[in-house]
């Protein structure tokens, strides 16, 4: 697959995390609305309110929507805003992460189960405890253990913590500070809450040197996704506002993980989000740009293509325009 291939035509559907369950890929995007909210920076426009689930046999194959798996309307909690969802398998049932500001307007992460991959998915009565932010994206580690990755600033509400607890004044750091970091967190067997405190994901440049807060051409904004490759540790994520996936390597789950390089370069939208699947021995970069919506950055399509690696372990660069 040498040319990025569109997904889902007959709908916006954005922020893709893909997983192979069964044999087949199952895709878990957001489905993007034409909400009528003008544009700003605390991403008011973007007010989905449901989850399509899609799978497919083959990357070059038909695309089935399994249609609505998890609706805003079914879920007790919530206030408005269903963003960048994951899901996890465990023990013959399925877990649907989602972010959701609450009836007071703060993001908080939530939890559905189904006993499968396409749901329905049914909702737990309140959020994770002591979740916060954006973005949830989880990991199984080849010993079963789950990990969840999350946090997005500006409208992600990230700059608002410090320490896993809201801070008065929630800016962001000044330039030369370290950059606020995504956050990572092993989930309790019951795959229903965190099993402990989240922890920084700290990213370190060629140096070793902890990648400051006006770095934005390689700084952590949200889109956390975790890959392994041979062995390695592999977190992306995206820089938002210089709109580039990017991605640092670990010897573990926690970090610290070093900086690389560019995945993907800038797409037509402002937002840039994606996930990285190996499936039938090869591997994709699933992510998502505003070219058939003519760029409106609210109106976004799931896209994948061919990730290569050198012999290395090093992620070649996509060119976003594509
Ligand atoms: O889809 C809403 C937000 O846009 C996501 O949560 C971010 O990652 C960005 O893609």
């Amino acid at each position: 697959m040498k040319e990025p291939r569109y997904l889902v035509p007959h709908l916006y559907t954005a922020d893709p995390a893909v997983h192979v369950f069964n044999g087949k890929l199952y895709i878990y995007p957001s489905h993007d609305v034409e909400s009528g909210i003008p544009e700003n920076d605390n991403g008011d426009h973007f007010d989905m309110r449901d989850y399509h689930i899609f799978s497919m046999d083959d990357i070059e194959g038909v695309v089935t929507d399994h249609g609505v798996g998890l609706d805003v309307k079914d879920i007790p909690w919530a206030g408005r805003q269903l963003w960048d969802c994951d899901a996890a398998y465990k023990n013959g049932r399925y877990y649907l992460y989602f972010p959701l500001k609450d009836k007071t307007d703060i993001f908080r992460i939530g939890v559905a189960v189904s006993d499968k991959p396409e749901g329905p998915f049914i909702p737990q009565e309140a959020p994770m405890k002591g979740s916060y932010s954006i973005d949830p994206c989880v990991f199984e580690d080849e010993d079963g253990v789950h990990y969840m990755y999350f946090g997005g600033l500006w409208g992600g509400q990230l700059q608002r913590y410090r320490n896993n607890k809201a801070i008065e004044c929630g800016h962001e750091p000044i330039d030369d500070e370290p950059a606020l970091p995504s956050r990572v967190v092993k989930l309790n067997d019951d795959m229903l809450e965190f099993g402990e405190e989240p922890k920084e994901v700290i990213i370190l440049d060629e140096k070793g040197d902890v990648i400051s807060a006006g770095d934005h051409d390689r700084r952590f904004f949200e889109a956390s996704w975790m890959h392994k490759y041979q062995g390695k540790y592999y977190f992306s994520y995206s820089t938002g506002d210089t709109h580039k996936l990017c991605y640092a390597i670990g010897d573990n789950p926690y970090g610290p993980f070093t900086y690389q390089g560019v995945i993907l370069t800038p797409v037509v939208g402002w937002t840039t989000h994606h996930c990285v699947v190996e499936f039938k021995d090869k591997w994709y970069l699933f992510y998502h740009d505003c070219v058939p919506s003519g760029g409106k950055t609210w109106l976004r399509s799931l896209k994948v293509i061919e990730l290569q690696y050198d012999k290395d372990g090093q992620i070649e660069t996509i060119n976003g325009m594509i």
